[in-house]
């Protein structure tokens, strides 16, 4: 098709796929050492300190998920329950509904896309976007970090951030090197936060982000909101210190990545976004928790 933007305008021009015994071993040592250095920084007891005074909010947690081994939702849940803020579940399955989260599943055997199954379950939750302080999209095959919820939204505000990401480990899939997790930074504002594996969107940005517009996979729609953000003049963030572990699957594993560029590029080809050529960066890093 002639008239539609190239992808390498919105492609990293990079898988982020972490393969082979040496990259592997790499990551794994980036990994160790971040956690290291965050251990003596004692960042995790200033973050809890910032959570411990978090004001109460109502948060609204949803994603789709897959049954099966690399499904990991009910790990994740520890993390991301509150007992300091309102916080709803909503997912949805494309299967029966997982028994451990049977209860904070709305809906069963979807079959759309991954960002038209989420919209699906954020509409069986009652919760209209917006409705709630902070809503949390959630992929099934992640590892978050302790105390997750309480501490990112925490650092949210005081940042704030109106729409972020955690920082995705060295381990993880990860097309962007920018989101990956940096030494030295509890978190950073960039320009750019991407549609997974976890983003966080306050009230605002909710309110004009979500529902996801009707894509199946929505490759592409993050450099959209980059630009709709700077339009905005909110403010975005990578959250370093909470990173994610997204190891699971490989990223189009499950779907074909050939038709993930086309509906991008239709997708783009109306509307501003902020193009690779333009940059992801990091506009200003935080490296201390905020008193
Ligand atoms: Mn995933």
């Amino acid at each position: 098709m002639t008239g539609l933007p190239d992808p390498e305008t919105f492609l990293s021009g990079e898988s982020g796929t972490v393969a082979g015994h040496r990259a592997r071993a790499v990551g794994t040592a980036r990994d160790l050492a971040l956690d290291l250095a965050q251990a003596l920084a004692r960042t995790e007891r200033r973050l809890d300190r910032l959570a411990d005074r978090a004001a109460p909010r109502s948060v609204l947690v949803t994603g789709c998920y897959v049954p099966g081994p690399a499904n990991r939702i009910a790990a994740a849940m520890p993390e991301l329950r509150s007992g300091r803020h309102g916080v709803r579940f909503a997912f949805g399955s494309t299967g029966r509904p997982e028994p451990a989260v049977a209860g904070e599943t709305v809906l069963g055997e979807l079959t759309g896309g991954k960002l038209q199954n989420v919209n699906k379950a954020i509409e069986a939750s009652g919760v209209a976007p917006g409705e709630v302080d902070w809503t949390f999209v959630v992929d099934d095959d992640v590892v978050l970090a302790p105390r997750f919820l309480e501490r990112f939204l925490a650092l949210c505000e005081a940042l704030g951030f109106d729409l972020a990401q955690p920082a995705q480990t060295h381990m993880s899939h990860a097309a962007w090197r920018l989101l990956r997790r940096r030494p030295g930074a509890v978190a950073r504002e960039t320009n750019f936060v991407e549609i997974g594996p976890v983003t966080a969107f306050s009230r605002r940005a909710a309110a004009e982000l979500l529902p996801f517009p009707d894509l199946r996979m929505g490759w592409g729609l993050d450099a959209h909101w980059a630009a709709h953000v700077r339009d905005r003049g909110w403010r975005m963030g990578v959250v370093d210190s909470l990173p994610v572990r997204h190891e699971g699957r490989a990223v189009a594993a499950t779907y074909p990545r050939a038709a993930a560029i086309e509906e991008a590029r239709r997708f783009l080809a109306e509307r501003p976004y902020v193009s690779t050529a333009e940059g992801r960066r990091t506009m200003a890093v935080h490296r201390r928790v905020p008193a």
